[in-house]
């Protein structure tokens, strides 16, 4: 089910706890309303994360990166369907840097997936940029939490394998496939971009044309050259039009799965929750900064700043060393 994304002033007067509820009874409305508040960065949002992070944890956490043009779509319209024969429900999350909301290469995903439209367990949504620096990882993360604790089995994140923002993405995955093209010049390519460090799974999909063998060999050959204990990265081909090399790649991620449950490392997960709440923490404080800096007292020091009155260093040493005003920046919370 393909849910249109709320209008910013249908936000505001939203009610988090019936949104909650809604949420909690599995209704999609409420779950598109809370997508679209991550979106926004609307206030209160965190409060809406901290009630359903409970729920949170059970899903198939799967990335889907690589060039554009690549058959990610078209791979992905596969998978959710191998994952529904199994009768389990999916959720896609598109997220592309470049395109807005309505942008052709959005767009054109939505179409293809069209296929899975009234199937009541899929859900797709995609996710834009709207040009924020690092927000679009963090929207990401937080919308994969709501996928999560909504109670979908699988959440599919799909991004263009390009850039930082991608990588960090994809660091929300438990099994990253990264999908190459023989067309795609060789593997060097992939090597440049960082994405054999991320990738569990290589993809090399339009394995109809020519060169695929050759880049499959090469990624074999990079694979190898990791360390020797461990996962070591299957190169799958796979023909996305026809499907062929589907279920190929579907054992795989199941094997990746497997291997994880087997190989659970409790420092590695310790390190990723330390940093999601380092994270939280940071952005929260950030945005109460904001606030406090965007009327009253707060104000009257950033004019000062900005018009070079006040040595910025000076500045900040003062605010965080005055206890009072640092409890009033802090108490500059959100409200719904
Ligand atoms: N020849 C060929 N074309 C494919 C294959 N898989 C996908 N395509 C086509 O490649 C184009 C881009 O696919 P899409 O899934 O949108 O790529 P994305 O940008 O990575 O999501 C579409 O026209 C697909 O029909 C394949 O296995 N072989
Ligand atoms: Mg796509």
């Amino acid at each position: 089910m393909i849910e249109k994304a709320a209008h910013g002033a249908l936000v505001e007067t939203d009610n988090l706890q019936a949104l909650l509820s809604g949420f909690e009874r599995g209704d999609k409305g409420s779950l598109a309303r809370l997508i679209t508040l991550v979106e926004n960065r609307a206030p209160g949002i965190n409060h809406a994360l901290e009630k359903i992070y409970s729920l949170t944890g059970r899903a198939r956490v799967l990335g889907i990166t690589g060039a554009t043009g690549a058959g990610k779509s078209t791979l992905v319209n596969r998978l959710i369907a191998g994952y529904r024969a199994a009768n389990r429900t999916v959720a896609v999350l598109a997220v592309d840097p470049s395109s807005p909301f309505s942008g052709g290469a959005v767009l054109g995903d939505r179409i293809r997936m069209t296929e899975h439209y009234r199937d009541p367990g899929v859900y797709i949504r995609s996710l834009s940029s709207r040009g924020s620096h690092g927000g679009v990882s963090r929207a990401a993360r937080d919308i994969v939490k709501l996928l999560d604790g909504f109670g979908f089995d699988v959440v599919i994140v799909e991004t263009v394998g390009v850039g930082q923002t991608e990588l960090s993405v994809m660091d929300l995955a438990q099994t990253t496939v990264v999908v190459t093209v023989p067309e795609g010049g060789d593997s060097v390519q992939v090597l440049k971009a960082g994405l054999n460090e991320i990738a569990d799974i290589f993809v090399v999909n339009k394995a109809d044309r020519e060169g695929a063998h050759r880049l499959k060999a090469e990624l074999e050959l990079g694979a190898g050259l990791g360390p020797s204990d461990g996962w070591q990265p299957p190169v799958i081909l796979t023909k996305g039009l026809t499907g062929e090399g589907i279920d190929e790649l579907m054992s795989a991620l199941g094997q990746h799965a497997a291997y994880l449950k087997a190989h659970r490392d409790e420092s590695r997960d310790g390190d990723r929750l330390q940093h999601e709440f380092t994270e939280i923490v940071t952005e929260e404080v950030g945005e109460r900064l904001s606030r406090f800096l965007a009327q009253g007292e707060g104000s009257k020091i950033a004019a000062e700043v900005r018009c070079g009155k006040l040595n910025p260093y000076r500045a900040a040493r003062e605010l965080i060393e005055d206890r009072a005003m640092m409890a009033r920046m802090l108490s500059a919370a959100d409200r719904f």
